[in-house]
């Protein structure tokens, strides 16, 4: 049975003459090359399980207002899980792109016990491997739930009770299994509700080395088992908790060298989660990237007057086109890819509005990546950058870096040579004038 019947199989690119208001790539060619790179390759882009096919367009107001048939009440669990996956695969094949991900329950209903749940899990994993063969989608990430269900209310790895630990871990065990089975490319940790709502009940000292136990133990499973894709940690500064423990790169960074796992795992920056936290994407993306953290994208975005988690399509060529010249710059994607982790609007409630979220979204990534490649062919952002730093390649700067001088010598070197440096421009309202130029001139 086909569920978006309206849409055509796959949707074409149709470039500049692309109808207005059809469904039709204007910018994504996958097979456009990118400095040498096809274009698909480049950007790595995948559809998520959970708010396109698992979530019914509710919010805290009200109820859901999607076309959602398997989401209905009175539909037997499995029946509904399968309606579900037949559904997603026809999107993913229809939208052409390579990639899903989902956590364990998008896929497969939680059982009465840990036993039966794996078994539901199973049962559906291995359902999706035959819908993978037969369209050629891959999984770019799989997750586990450890946010929904009231058990985790004060946290998974950092919850007081290490029952609630345990059974995180037996979930995130079957999810890791079902990742490697599935042949995916990463797996993902978002520490949902690993923080605290008030301190006044709350040890942080203790949560922290519970977290950090159990990435450790994550970390040694998936070498157990001879997983091989990344392990990703997806920063967030807070929503659902006050406080998020994984509250951006940085301080991921930081948890991940005091605890020794650097190494084991790198970060998922999403785009919302960036600005939440006070920070551009573009900081995100460049601060992972000068750390060997980088990873992988949620690309979907905010809203400048909310304080929330949004998760709109992306649609601003302006703010992606920096993120993606630290990308591609930094030598792209390993594993890694950009995940559509977008909603729809709550009103967005026929078939078609899916596609149109992420074709639009698809082409603004795709033009982004032209515009770097354009600003990357010409180097006037590199070649400022050299300029400012050229004094680090000299005597003096090298000196300095290779810690041959002391405090004292180098203040006595000061002196005897008199130095004056003179105050130099950052030259930053030319530079944001070159990023337009490119901007504006990529077709
Ligand atoms: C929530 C997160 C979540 C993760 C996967 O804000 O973005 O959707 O990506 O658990
Ligand atoms: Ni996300
Ligand atoms: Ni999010």
């Amino acid at each position: 049975m086909t569920f978006f019947t309206d849409v055509a199989d796959p949707i074409p690119f149709a470039g500049a003459g692309a109808p207005e208001g059809g469904l039709a790539y204007q910018v994504y060619d996958p097979n456009r090359l990118v400095l040498g790179k096809r274009m698909e390759e480049h950007l790595r882009i995948g559809v998520c399980y959970w708010h396109s096919f698992n979530w019914p367009g509710s919010d805290i107001f009200g109820i859901g207002t999607f076309d959602r048939p398997w989401l209905e009440a009175g539909v037997d669990p499995m029946a509904a899980a399968r309606a579900k996956q037949d559904a997603a695969f026809e999107f993913f094949a229809k939208l052409g792109t390579p990639y899903f991900s989902f956590h364990d329950v998008d896929m497969s209903p939680e059982g009465e016990t840990l036993k039966q749940s794996r078994a539901n899990l199973d049962a559906m994993v291995e359902r999706a491997a035959e819908k993978m063969a037969e369209t050629g989608v891959e999984l770019l990430w799989g997750t586990a739930n450890l946010f929904s269900h009231p058990r985790y209310a004060a946290g998974a790895a950092t919850n007081p009770d290490p029952e609630v630990f345990a059974h995180a871990a037996a979930q995130v065990r079957n999810m890791v299994d079902a990742t490697h089975r599935l042949g995916g490319h990463n797996y993902v940790l978002w520490g949902g509700r690993e923080g605290y709502e008030t301190l006044l009940n709350t040890r942080m000292a203790q949560e922290a080395d519970q977290l950090a136990r159990f990435l450790t133990m994550v970390a040694e499973y998936k070498h157990e088992i001879g997983f091989t894709g990344t392990l990703l940690i997806e920063p967030k500064p807070q929503e659902p908790t006050k406080h998020q423990y994984d509250y951006d790169c940085s301080s991921v960074h930081g948890f991940l060298d005091r605890y020794d796992l650097l190494g084991e795992y790198k970060v998922n920056i999403e785009v919302n989660h960036a600005t939440l936290g006070g920070h551009s994407f573009h900081h995100e993306v460049a601060y992972a990237m000068a750390n060997n953290i980088f990873g992988s994208i949620d690309a979907n975005r905010g809203d400048p007057q909310n304080g929330w988690d949004t998760d709109q399509f992306p649609n601003s060529v302006d703010e992606m086109s920096l993120a993606l010249y630290e990308i591609v710059l930094g030598g792209g994607f390993d594993t890694g890819g950009f995940l559509f982790d977008t909603k729809l609007r709550r009103q967005s409630m026929d078939r078609t509005d899916l596609f149109h979220g992420h074709v639009g979204g698809i082409d603004t990534l795709a033009r982004s990546l032209l515009v770097a490649e354009s600003m990357i062919n010409e180097g006037g952002i590199e070649a400022a950058r050299d300029a400012r730093y050229a004094g680090w390649g000299r005597d003096l700067g090298r000196d300095i870096l290779e810690g041959s001088l002391d405090l004292a010598t180098l203040a006595d070197r000061a002196a005897k040579n008199n130095i004056d440096p003179a105050p130099r421009s950052g030259r930053q309202e030319h530079l944001e004038n070159v990023v337009n130029r490119h901007v504006w001139s990529v077709s």
